[in-house]
């Protein structure tokens, strides 16, 4: 199986260059983030729960995200392979999902971190606020508050991925084409 890991903060464009990988490599796409904002639209008790922590732009704790993370990976049947996005954000989901790929006879085959400038980063997150109506996308200082906590809590996950020697990082200033041009000349070496 190709399993990867995308990576990189809030607005780097994990779930744009998603799209281009599952068609590219046929894989599933797995985005924490969609997951939780489709239980917020149906207003189930999962998606209240994200919300109360997404809308301050904190990550969701870690116990909910990975038991939901497992059950959805268990819903394929002989995928090629998965696409993580949003997908671990604090090292205690890296470990989880190490282990629990285990248990399925898979692990992770690389992870892709992009690499992009805060005041982009900022940028295109007030610019996709235009069209998205998310919360955490309208308020500069929730926005700050989601590049803190990334810094915080979730590029260590970095490190994790680089002991095994599975992280490639990739230049994620540019157009969209230029990045995605980057990210499947890197997933087609391997
Ligand atoms: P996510 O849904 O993962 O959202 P994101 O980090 O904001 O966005 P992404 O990097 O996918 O950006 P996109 O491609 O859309 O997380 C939202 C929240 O959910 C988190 O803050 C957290 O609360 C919670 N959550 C999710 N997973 C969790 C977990 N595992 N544990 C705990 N909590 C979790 O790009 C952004 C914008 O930039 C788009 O408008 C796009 O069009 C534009 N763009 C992309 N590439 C561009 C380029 N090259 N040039 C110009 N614009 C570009």
């Amino acid at each position: 199986m190709l399993n990867i890991v995308l990576f990189g903060p809030p607005g780097a464009g994990k779930g744009t260059q998603s799209e281009r990988l599952i068609d590219e490599f046929g894989l599933v796409h797995l985005s924490t983030g969609d997951i939780f904002r489709s239980n917020i639209k149906g207003q189930t008790e999962l998606g209240k729960l994200a919300k109360s922590y997404m809308d301050q732009g904190k990550l969701v704790p870690d116990s909910v995200t990975i038991d939901l993370l497992r059950a959805e990976v268990l819903k394929h049947n002989k995928p090629k392979g998965f696409i993580f996005d949003g997908f671990p954000r604090t090292n205690a989901q890296a470990e989880a999902l190490d282990v629990f790929l285990d248990s399925i006879d898979t692990s992770i085959t690389l992870m892709l971190s992009l690499d992009v400038e805060e005041e982009e980063l900022k940028k295109r997150l007030i610019k996709r606020a235009e069209v998205s109506g998310r919360a955490d996308d309208a308020d500069p200082k929730i926005i700050d508050n989601r590049i803190a906590v990334y810094h915080k809590e979730t590029s260590p996950v970095k490190s994790f991925y680089e002991q095994q020697r599975k992280l490639v990082s990739i230049e994620g200033m540019g157009s969209v084409d230029e990045i995605t041009a980057r990210l499947f000349t890197s997933i087609k070496s391997i």
